[in-house]
């Protein structure tokens, strides 16, 4: 179902469009630098969350996959995103886009006071969101790789039911959450905002939404109230300000839709069947 044929196209190395602006404003020093890549959707995760709990940092982009020598010292295996801590001396690092997040959470409760998950003393509330967190993570973001990978027909058909199916599973862990009657259901409640498990999956219902539908015709579920989360959460201006313009997704994507050899670490664990990394 690919509708057109591999190009060759190569992946960006600079971010366009208003993730662009957002790069320059962020290119002074600061405590925290963010090694990051435009195409990255663990590394947007990091950003949407450093400019939503209001913490200061400096953008500096890398290509993760010629391992320069900065991002090996911050990240064993050479991934992105990676957080450098530049009060240490010698300064310190972080890798991990999950991690990061929970770093930033904990660092945003003694400075800025905002945050990602339900405020207060409520455990129940909180592990409702980690637990949309989890299935994000665990079966969403690894049925987003197979299906852009997939090759044939079938794989591919199977592909999408499998993405939609991993979405359907979200959206009822959302429902539970709103059922329960917990004050923060993210931007899945009307009038709500960011979670962290809205920041978690917005990379990839970002891709859905250009990458999946130019190479797969892919159409995102039904439903008003899904549409309405989608529209939220890809308006939301924290989310906004580290989006490239869609033909960078879909340029730096063209490896994945025809499963190059050696794409990626995560592109090789998918092939091999094996854990993302
Ligand atoms: N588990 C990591 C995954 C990060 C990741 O796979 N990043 C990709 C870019 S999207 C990368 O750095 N790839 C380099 C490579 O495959 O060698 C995280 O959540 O931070």
């Amino acid at each position: 179902m690919t509708t057109n044929s591999d190009s060759g196209k190569s992946y960006h190395r600079e971010c366009t469009g208003e993730a662009l602006e957002t790069a320059k404003a962020h290119g002074s020093p600061k405590d925290i630098t963010m090694f990051g890549s435009c195409f990255c959707p663990f590394v947007q995760r990091v950003w949407i969350a450093l400019e939503f709990l209001g913490i200061d940092y400096k953008v500096y982009e890398v290509d993760p996959y010629s391992k320069p020598a900065d991002l090996l010292e911050v990240s064993a295996k050479g991934l992105v995103p990676a957080l450098r801590l530049e009060t240490y001396d010698p300064p310190r690092a972080i890798s991990e886009s999950t991690v990061i997040l929970e770093f930033l959470e904990d660092l945003a409760a003694m400075t800025t006071q905002r945050t990602l998950l339900p405020p207060g003393i409520n455990p129940y509330a909180r592990t409702l969101v980690r637990l949309q967190a989890d299935h994000v993570n665990r079966t969403l973001v690894p049925a987003f790789y197979r299906y852009i990978q997939a090759q044939n027909e079938e794989s591919q058909i199977r592909g999408g039911k499998e993405f939609v199916q991993a979405i359907d599973g979200l959206v009822k862990l959302f429902q539970r959450a709103q059922r329960e009657g917990d004050i923060h259901c993210g931007l899945w409640s009307e009038g709500g905002t960011l979670s962290l498990a809205d920041v978690m999956v917005a990379p990839w219902i970002f891709r859905a939404t250009n990458v999946l539908v130019h190479y797969r015709g892919f159409q995102l579920p039904e439903g008003t109230q899904f549409r309405s989360y989608v529209e939220r959460l890809l308006s939301f201006p924290a989310f906004k300000r580290t989006c490239s313009t869609e033909q960078l997704y879909i340029d730096s994507y063209e490896r994945y839709a025809f499963n190059r050899p050696n794409t990626s670490q995560v592109a090789n664990a998918i092939n091999s069947g094996a854990a993302l990394p």
